[in-house]
C-alpha cells in the first residue's frame, strides 16, 4: 500500500505525486484530498492481466475510428459536444462500450464495472456500490496530424455564467465523477486546484471567458499541469477549471468516462444525455454487461426515461 501525500501548498503542488490508494483502509485519505484539490491521482487499478487487454482494445478501437469505418468521434476543430466530421482526425473516440464495437467493448465495459473501479467511485461519491449510474466512457487520443487544444472550462457551467451562478452550478455538484485512465504515459491535461468550489477571480475570467484554447496554459492563475502515468487514474471534478493540450507527435490513449450516483442523477441529464445514448437501449448491450453492470445500467434508462422528450441542451459550445 502507498502512503497518502498531501499537497505541500497549492502553490508548490505537483499534482503526479497526490498518490492515494482507494484501499478500504480507515486512514485513506483518497476522498479528503478529492475534496480539497477537485482531484485525486490513483495508481494500480488496473490488474496487470487487464492492461494488455484494454491496450489491445483502445490499438483496434482507434484504428476503426482513423479508417473512418467508426463514426463516433471527437473531431479536431470542435471542442465540445455536438462533434461534427468536418476533420477526418480525430483527438477522441466515443462510446466505446457501444455493443456493434463486439467483444472489445465488453473489454471497456468490464473494466467499466471492475471492482477496484467502482469501489473508487462510491468511495468518492459518498455513496453505495448500489447507487452507482452507467454513464459515458470514451477515449481520448493523440490527433494524427494537427495538434489541437480545449479552452479553459468547467465542463457543466458556462464560461459568462457570473460569479453567483457559477457558486450555484459549483454547490450542487457532487453527483458524479468523472475519471481519467492513462494507457500511456499522458500530459495534456491542465487544472486549477480548487477551482472546484470556487467562483473564477477576475484574472482567471479573463484566461476563460472566450472559445479560444490558451497559447500558454500556465498563463491561467493556479494552473498545473497533471501527469499520469500509465495505469495511474486522476477522479476529478469536471467542474473544476481545467483544459487541454493535444500533441500530434505524442501517444495519448487514455481511458475517459464519468460514473454517476443514481440519488442524484436529475442534477446529471444534461452532462450526460447531451451525448446521443440511444444506443444504450439496445439488449446486446444489457447482455455483453455483468450484474452489476446491468444494474447500473438500469439506472441510466431511468434517468433517461425521465428525460425523454426534453430538451436537455448542450452544456458549452465551441
Ligand atoms: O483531454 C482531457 O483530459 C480533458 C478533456 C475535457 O476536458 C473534456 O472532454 O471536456
Ligand atoms: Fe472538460
Amino acid at each position: 500500500m502507498t502512503d497518502t501525500v498531501l499537497p505541500r501548498s497549492s502553490s508548490e503542488l505537483n499534482p503526479s505525486s497526490i498518490y492515494a490508494t482507494c484501499s478500504m483502509s480507515p486512514t485513506t485519505n483518497l476522498k479528503v484530498i478529492y475534496d480539497s484539490q477537485g482531484f485525486v491521482v490513483v495508481p494500480g487499478l488496473i490488474a496487470t492481466s487487464d492492461f494488455p487487454k484494454l491496450q489491445e482494445a483502445s490499438e483496434s478501437v482507434i484504428n476503426l475510428t482513423r479508417e473512418a469505418k467508426w463514426p463516433f468521434r471527437r473531431t479536431v476543430g470542435s471542442q465540445f459536444p455536438p462533434f461534427n466530421s468536418n476533420n477526418p482526425d480525430s483527438w477522441g473516440v466515443q462510446h466505446t462500450m457501444h455493443p456493434d464495437l463486439g467483444q472489445t467493448a465488453t473489454v471497456f465495459s468490464d473494466w467499466y464495472t471492475s471492482d477496484a473501479l467502482t469501489r473508487a467511485c462510491a468511495e468518492l461519491l459518498e455513496c453505495g456500490e448500489d447507487d452507482l449510474e452507467l454513464e459515458l466512457f470514451n477515449l481520448l487520443i493523440n490527433p494524427l496530424s494537427h495538434s489541437f487544444a480545449l479552452r479553459w472550462h468547467r465542463d457543466d457551467v458556462k464560461e459568462n455564467a457570473l460569479p453567483d451562478e457559477e457558486q450555484v452550478a459549483l454547490d450542487k455538484w457532487h453527483a458524479g465523477i468523472q475519471w481519467n485512465t492513462a494507457l500511456y504515459e499522458d500530459s495534456c491535461l491542465y487544472v486549477v486546484p480548487g477551482s472546484h468550489k470556487v467562483p473564477r477571480t477576475p484574472e482567471q475570467r479573463k484566461h476563460s471567458c472566450t472559445m479560444d484554447p490558451p497559447k500558454d496554459p500556465m498563463d491561467m492563475p493556479g494552473a498545473v499541469l497533471l501527469t499520469l502515468k500509465p495505469g495511474e487514474t486522476v477522479f476529478y471534478n469536471n467542474n473544476i477549471l481545467h483544459c487541454a493540450v493535444y500533441d500530434h507527435t505524442v501517444k495519448r490513449a487514455t481511458l475517459h468516462a464519468c460514473t454517476g450516483d443514481s440519488r442524484h442523477s436529475a442534477t446529471r441529464a444534461r452532462n450526460i444525455l447531451q451525448h446521443d445514448l440511444l444506443w444504450i437501449k439496445d439488449d446486446r448491450f444489457r447482455e455483453q454487461l455483468n450484474p452489476k453492470g446491468q444494474r447500473m445500467l438500469d439506472r441510466l434508462l431511468d434517468a433517461q426515461k425521465n428525460n425523454f422528450g426534453k430538451d436537455v441542451g448542450y452544456s458549452l459550445e465551441g
